[in-house]
């Protein structure tokens, strides 16, 4: 009897690890970071289970609905409870929710500075006493400040910080944090490595994909307020009836999570769509056309945000054309989007093959002396960088020239020049390089990042924007670590003062795992990613030698193109005397834009700092480094020091396996293998390009080339690895 209930027992509880295991989801990524996986440890999660015994979150507006399901959905994956809502408290740990207009308790709670110093989409956590029964607040003085509580409190447990007393106030320090996307409208992305478009535009706007609300949840948990959803190399087609229906219904999707879209412009419109004679923008009809075309859109969307358009850049049309300065063509949109309280992004990203100067000036020679001369619903969107968006750039001097104008900053997410989606480069190390950059416009201290949050200059707004990496595959990315980029885009718009080391740790734990020993290893991994991409792609200054169009891969010798400014010549001027760029007085003197402070760490091709060497000086190959190398040597050690570190990275992704998924490990794996290979490749191309000028040795304790320059000037790929 025993042995046939024993029996039975074990067969109940085979069958139903069996079951567990065949319904567990594989990690396949779709769920990002918000994956609200059961609390395991004992204590914290009696103590969070304690501290949301009751949930009090009054209100039915869009941006309430969807923070109770969030909250709901993150409670019973975390805690495995069934959240009680409740209309008035009776336990201690109750979660009180809301605004001071929508709770009495949080209005006499006494809140009043602290919501203040929130403003009007921050919040407060708060741990207080309410009818002798502690409870915690997420209070904001609007609904979707208080979606971004409730996705702010989730990721305390998440990333399993303690609950019992807390008081954090969060404000975002930008207006405006933005997606980019530059989707076409065939599906297809520019510069996109992760699959096809995430707009279905053929099935819009019937079918609503689920995936758009998974999309608009991922950007409101980390604060992204905009989306383009458009390439800035504009279609017309955007701007149709047909097209603006189904944009309607993709605002309809997002806006509950407080996510404005916007629509990138086409500047001939007029003409292509409209068929006018002119798209001029001192004409009174195409001023109209525009104003017409505006209308019809906010009719279809109310809150749409604006145009962000690209002008006289690549060949894409602009008020040059018609002998308009860029101030005229913006202003034409201004006025016409003003009534609705729409803005205009206008892109700095212009230069010129036909003007005899060097690339990295052109924009700050258009826009400087257009200073005040915008409206004040326009915005200047500008590359993080005056070339575009290269593995390591110093930041654009645009940045603190243009008192009078809000500038935008503009980063990249899509790893357009960082090994597309199989290179793990982890972005916010990157991002803080460039917002932490000190512009000296005001004194010593003046910061890219407080140039754009308005403290030095003060804009009326403000904006920081990512081109986005997302896709249609089912991890979104593409690589699973590239994930992380998007969050600390959204984290970094937020609050541009966290660290990108803390930015990793909140990633890898909402993402993979609490466990410290996988945090630790992965986190150094994720922090040296960036550096060990420099090395073995562009060090010590070196930029623009990716391979032609695809930007993928070494491409050193590119030398002929439509434009002399797409080639890797223009940039790195090799010869046999040296290797640099000469951006000094002596040369393009591009370091004259960077007021005196700023300028001041990269004049002296000796003492200044070595990671922009080569970007602002042409130095000869026996130039001495600060570490005793003649430069050549210091290439070499560079080269092969990257190429060295993503076997380390191997390495260290391979000790985590007991760790990690198997599904998420074997993928990691896998492009890790990938990215040494590609390492090499550009090790190995580069150090033999520049040989054939510097005809000097690769020191022998390297492993030599095993290929010819030729060789390598003919691959469009990796060559296989040897291990
Ligand atoms: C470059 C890209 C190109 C974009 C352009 C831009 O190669 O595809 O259209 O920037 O930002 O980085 O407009």
């Amino acid at each position: 009897m025993i042995t046939a209930t024993r029996s039975i027992i074990t067969w109940i509880a085979s069958t139903w690890l069996i079951f567990i295991c065949f319904t567990a989801r594989a990690e396949n990524g779709y769920d990002l970071w918000l994956r609200y996986k059961p609390v395991t440890e004992p204590a914290l999660l009696t103590s969070y289970r304690q501290h949301a015994s009751e949930i009090f979150l009054n209100g039915n507006s869009p941006a309430i609905t969807v923070a109770k399901e969030e909250l709901s959905m993150g409670l019973k994956g975390l805690l495995t409870i069934d959240p009680s809502f409740v209309n008035s408290f009776q336990k201690n740990g109750a979660l009180i929710i809301g605004t001071p207009a929508s709770s009495s308790m949080i209005a006499s709670a006494g809140l009043q500075k602290k919501l203040q110093q929130a403003g009007q989409e921050g919040y407060i956590i708060s741990t207080i006493r309410i009818n002798g029964k502690t409870c915690t607040i997420i209070a904001a003085n609007s609904d979707h400040g208080v979606l971004y509580g409730v996705f702010g409190y989730l990721r305390l447990l998440q990333t399993r910080q303690p609950v019992i007393s807390l008081n954090i106030i969060s404000a975002p320090r930008i207006q405006l944090r933005m997606l980019n996307h530059w989707d076409n409208l065939n599906g297809s992305i520019e510069r996109g490595y992760a699959g096809k478009s995430l707009w279905n535009w053929n099935q819009l706007p019937d079918t609503i994909d689920p995936r758009y609300k998974d999309y608009a949840r991922a950007n409101a948990s980390i604060g992204i307020n905009g989306t383009v959803l458009t390439n800035v190399n504009a279609n017309i087609l955007a701007l149709t009836h047909p097209y603006l229906e189904k944009v309607a219904a993709l605002a309809n999707v997002f806006r509950p999570y407080g996510i404005k879209v916007y629509l990138t412009a086409k500047f001939s419109a007029p003409v292509e769509l409209g068929k006018l004679r002119t798209a001029d923008p001192l004409n009174d009809t195409v001023q109209q056309w525009w104003k017409d075309k505006i209308k019809e859109i906010y009719e279809l969307v109310p809150d749409f945000g604006g145009f962000l358009i690209k002008a006289n850049s690549e060949g894409q049309p602009g008020p040059q054309n018609y002998g308009r300065t860029h101030a005229d063509g913006a202003n034409m949109f201004a006025d016409a989007l003003a009534p609705y309280h729409g803005i205009v992004i206008w892109r700095a990203f212009v230069y010129s093959n036909e003007v005899p100067d060097d690339r990295h000036k052109q924009a700050y020679n258009e826009f400087v002396p257009l200073d005040g001369k915008f409206k004040s619903n326009v915005m200047v969107q500008v590359k993080n960088g005056a070339i575009d968006f290269q593995p390591r750039e110093p930041f654009h001097p645009l940045f603190g020239a243009m008192p009078k104008t809000p500038l935008m900053m503009e980063f990249q997410v899509t790893q357009e020049y960082l090994g597309h989606s199989t290179n793990l480069v982890y972005l916010a190390p990157l991002f803080k390089e460039c917002l932490e950059s000190d512009t000296y416009c005001n004194g010593k201290g003046s910061t890219v990042a407080k140039v754009l949050d308005g403290s030095i200059h003060p804009y009326a707004i403000t904006g920081m924007a990512g081109v986005a990496n997302t896709g249609n595959d089912t991890d979104w990315c593409g690589h699973p670590f590239a994930q992380a980029n998007w969050y600390a885009l959204g984290r970094l718009c937020w609050n541009y003062s966290l660290s990108a080391e803390q930015i990793a740790d909140e990633w890898l734990r909402m993402t993979y795992s609490n466990d410290v020993t996988f945090i630790k290893p992965a986190k150094k991994m994720m922090m040296a990613s960036r550096e060990i991409a420099v090395s073995y792609m562009t060090p010590v200054g070196l930029h623009h030698i990716m391979g032609a169009n695809a930007h993928y891969g070494p491409g050193p010798w590119t030398s002929r193109m439509q434009r002399a400014d797409w080639t890797a010549v223009y940039y790195h001027k090799a010869d046999s005397a040296g290797v640099g760029f000469d951006r000094t007085i002596k040369g393009s003197n591009a370091i004259g834009q960077y007021f005196p402070g700023a300028r001041k760490q990269w004049e002296s091709a000796s003492a200044g700092d070595e990671k922009y060497l080569l970007w602002f000086h042409h130095v000869p190959w026996t130039f001495r480094m600060k570490d005793g190398l003649t430069l050549w040597n210091e290439l070499c050690k560079k080269y092969y020091a990257g190429a060295d570190s993503v076997k380390w990275m191997q390495q260290t992704w391979n000790s985590l396996k007991a760790k990690v998924d198997p599904e998420r490990f074997e993928q990691v794996k896998k492009l890790l293998q990938v990215q040494h290979d590609e390492a090499v490749w550009w090790r190995n191309s580069c150090l033999l390009y520049f040989q054939s000028f510097s005809k000097m040795a690769i020191p022998s304790k390297y492993e030599q080339p095993d290929g010819t320059l030729e060789y390598y000037m003919k691959l469009k790929s990796p060559p296989p690895s040897k291990d």
